[in-house]
């Protein structure tokens, strides 16, 4: 992390947790929003803002997908990290080749005195050469809302009428699911550890139970809680399960919660943003979990079929 504008190389196995042991996740600091003038330049060839992200990661997942959903992609070029986390933090993907080696010069350059993790998402101002926002659930907003007009397709994924069940299914997935593996996974205590397997399992089994006769997270359209939801299904069985020993069960194990992850594995949008190999390496490659940093060869699922070559 950096401390004070300055990258320190002992972070990795500085988790932050609470006196039990419990993980802790880090508050995004860069939080402004755009407008759909700032967003349309003059020069239509290259975009003034670049989204950073992750493809192992599940918040930066969200923001592709909602890029692509909402045909954003010619105001938002991508730029993408490798899949293993350095001991200098997230390292820029060589053919993004640019002024930047890696994530945390960006975050120094938008604040010399930036003391935190250098996370993705993040929105890029190649303009004013900062960072807008580093906060995923911001951006989608950006992207659906703010710059709602700009939109190349029919989609609105935080219709008004819907807003009071969007923002409470959002909340019941994002401490028990979304974060809930995270926090069984960096769990240092069996009790912490428990208490995150109790909440996973529970809320997988809730939402069995909302897709018997569902075909969507809420109403009877695609929505921001669909994808929230997406980006942790698709990680489960194939770090979750096993990295994080969320191993009651499988998502492929949940027939309906099964039958929902290939409806939307069927929409390019959240295919293409799905990256296997990335994930995999990704996860396994955190040595707090796992020192050897062996990469498992399976598992296999029915929902590769929708994955074409990367
Ligand atoms: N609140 C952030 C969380 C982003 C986040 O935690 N990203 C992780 C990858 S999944 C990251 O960049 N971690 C690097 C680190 O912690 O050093 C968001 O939703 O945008």
């Amino acid at each position: 992390m950096l401390i004070d504008g300055v990258w320190q190389e002992k972070w990795q196995p500085v988790q932050k947790q609470d006196e039990k042991g419990r993980f802790l996740r880090q508050s995004s600091s860069f939080r402004e929003r755009i407008t759909p003038e700032q967003v349309q330049t003059t020069d239509a060839s290259e975009s003034r803002f670049t989204l950073y992200v992750a493809y192992i990661c599940p918040w930066a997942t969200r923001t592709l997908i909602a890029r692509n959903l909402l045909g954003l992609e010619k105001y938002f070029d991508v730029k993408s990290v490798e899949p293993v986390l350095t001991d200098y933090g997230w390292k820029l993907d060589s053919d993004n080749a640019g002024s930047w080696t890696y994530m945390h010069e960006l975050y120094s350059q938008s604040d010399e005195h930036y003391t935190g993790r250098a996370t993705v998402p993040v929105i890029w101002d190649n303009q004013e050469q900062r960072i807008i926002n580093n906060e995923s659930a911001d951006i989608l907003e950006i992207f659906n809302n703010d710059l709602h007009r700009l939109k190349q397709h029919d989609v609105d994924l935080h219709p008004v009428v819907l807003t009071d069940e969007i923002f409470d299914f959002n909340n019941r997935i994002y401490n028990s699911l979304n974060n809930g593996v995270y926090r069984a996974g960096f769990a240092t205590t069996q009790d912490a550890y428990q208490e995150a397997y109790t909440d996973v399992f529970s809320t997988l089994d809730w939402l069995e139970e909302h897709f018997s006769d569902k075909k969507y997270a809420v109403g009877e359209q695609l929505t921001e809680s669909d994808i929230r939801l997406f980006v942790t299904l698709v990680r489960f069985d194939l770090a979750y399960y096993g990295l994080f020993k969320t191993n009651k069960k499988r998502i492929s194990d949940y027939v309906n919660l099964s039958v929902y992850l290939d409806r939307l594995m069927a929409i390019p949008a959240f295919s293409q943003n799905t990256w296997v190999d990335h994930i995999k390496q990704g996860y396994y490659s955190i040595k707090q979990l796992n020192p050897n940093g062996i990469v498992p060869e399976g598992p296999e699922l029915p929902w590769f079929k929708y994955l074409g070559e990367k």
